[in-house]
């Protein structure tokens, strides 16, 4: 087996002094962090189309990287599946993510395609044997060739929405052989382009039976992982049904499908949707969605999704503090679903990318657990409401809206403001990261 990273040595924790670039400075997977390793807390995953099947294309030109394993053929998979657990095991990431398109050929047919999933599934099962790699998610691509361009479950033609499901299946059946703790679906087609030619209704409808499918599907061959939704408001599409949390809870609702799936978010779609990373994050705790993460960032000015790799250790720790709060990953992980930008031409830029943003997630995790730790802001916060902790005020809860006011009334209420503390709690936040 060729290497393509060679020269390359397992990449390990030295500390903060360390003069070299390929080691890590802050990520330590066996530091103890609020009673747990690490690596335990953080469970990184490489994206496998991101870093193994992207070409360096962009919207005015096409690839900048010459992989050796590019091309449509067995072959050339199975080559890219010896570098792919290669750099997995230079960065000693405990998991990998992947689409079906990032890691065999496109076949003549569907069956084509389902068969050579199949045999890179066999391999991928060897290979994770043998180094330890797990699989955090699989998943399958639904959006990227011209059969989905009016999307998959949405689509107006059933004949697609029967080919998606096949191809679905084919995925979760390749998930469960490899152990997946998660199964995820990210609706990138689905939603529209104008609404002149678009039936609202009937492609919720088709959404909704489509992942119940899933679901039933799941119970059926026994897998134990999550499945995941992954919310993102839009592109490719001009409007996609999954929005955000809020709305991908009330559709969950729709179809009585909330105790059953959770979610995949990614920072890049929150800040897409208007949102930031720690108000989808704590939201979807909120609601009892919370599932794992995609990890990378925007560029603030581009309003693109850029996927880049995460450099800002402030930003990263409001969202760990919410990962924290939430009780920490089950099933999930932390997915760099990021790309190096398409100049990166190196194999050594593939693997300091993931080292720095390693970096960067340790530090943001440590600052996290050290506020979480300190407990200033969660008293702050439990003082806030502490009004509501008396069984008088309780009582108003349980009551009615013409007794509450009866009783407002006769306690003579004139409710005096309190100060929010806002800049107080900030001054905390920031003795921290
Ligand atoms: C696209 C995106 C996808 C999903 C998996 O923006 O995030 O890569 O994570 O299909
Ligand atoms: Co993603």
């Amino acid at each position: 087996m060729s290497s393509y990273f060679h020269g390359i040595q397992k990449i390990r924790y030295e500390g903060a002094q360390a003069a070299g670039d390929f080691a890590f400075r802050h990520y330590n997977p066996d530091e103890i962090v609020m009673g747990k390793r690490m690596e335990d807390h953080l469970r990184f995953a490489v994206a496998y189309w991101h870093s193994l099947a992207w070409p360096g294309g962009d919207p005015f030109g096409g690839q900048t990287f010459e992989r050796p394993w590019f091309g449509d053929t067995m072959d050339k998979a199975r080559q890219k599946a010896d570098a792919a657990f290669e750099m997995f095991a230079i960065l000693g990431v405990p998991f990998f993510c992947f689409h079906d398109a990032d890691v065999r050929p496109e076949g003549a047919t569907l069956a084509e395609s389902l068969g050579n999933l199949d045999e890179i599934t066999d391999l991928f099962g060897q290979k994770m044997e043998e180094t330890g790699t797990r699989l955090l998610w699989g998943t399958a691509n639904l959006f990227s060739h011209r059969r989905y361009m009016s999307g998959a479950a949405t689509n107006p033609d059933p004949d697609v929405f029967a080919y998606a499901a096949a191809t679905v299946k084919g995925c979760m059946d390749a998930t469960h052989r490899l152990g997946g703790q998660n199964y995820v679906l990210w609706g990138g087609r689905e939603g529209y382009e104008t609404l002149l030619n678009t039936d609202l209704t009937r492609e919720a409808d088709h959404a909704g039976r489509f992942l119940r499918m899933v679901v039933d599907y799941k119970h059926k061959i026994g897998f134990k992982g999550a499945i995941l939704v992954e919310p993102k408001p839009q592109e490719p599409s001009k409007h996609q049904y999954d929005y955000d949390v809020a709305t991908v809870y009330g559709f969950l609702r729709r179809f009585g499908l909330e105790g059953e799936v959770k979610l995949n978010i990614e920072a890049g779609h929150a800040i897409l949707a208007g949102h930031s990373f720690e108000h989808e994050l704590a939201l979807a705790a909120s609601l009892g969605l919370f599932g794992s993460i995609d990890m990378n960032r925007n560029d603030y000015q581009s309003g693109w999704d850029t996927d880049q790799f995460p450099d800002n250790v402030p930003e990263m720790a409001r969202a760990y503090y919410e990962v924290l709060r939430a009780g920490g990953f089950t099933t999930g992980g932390t997915n760099f679903d990021a790309k190096i930008r398409r100049q990166s031409l190196d194999p050594e830029d593939l693997i300091l990318a993931h080292v720095g943003a390693m970096d960067v997630c340790a530090r943001a995790l440590k600052a996290a657990a050290a506020l979480l730790e300190d407990g200033a802001l969660e008293a702050a916060r439990k003082a806030r409401y502490a009004g509501w902790d008396r069984p008088e005020n309780q009582r108003i809860l349980a009551s009615d809206l013409a007794s509450v006011a009866k009783g407002a009334l006769d306690r003579g209420l004139n409710p005096r403001p309190r100060s929010g503390r806002q800049e107080r709690l900030e001054n905390i936040w920031n003795k921290f990261v």
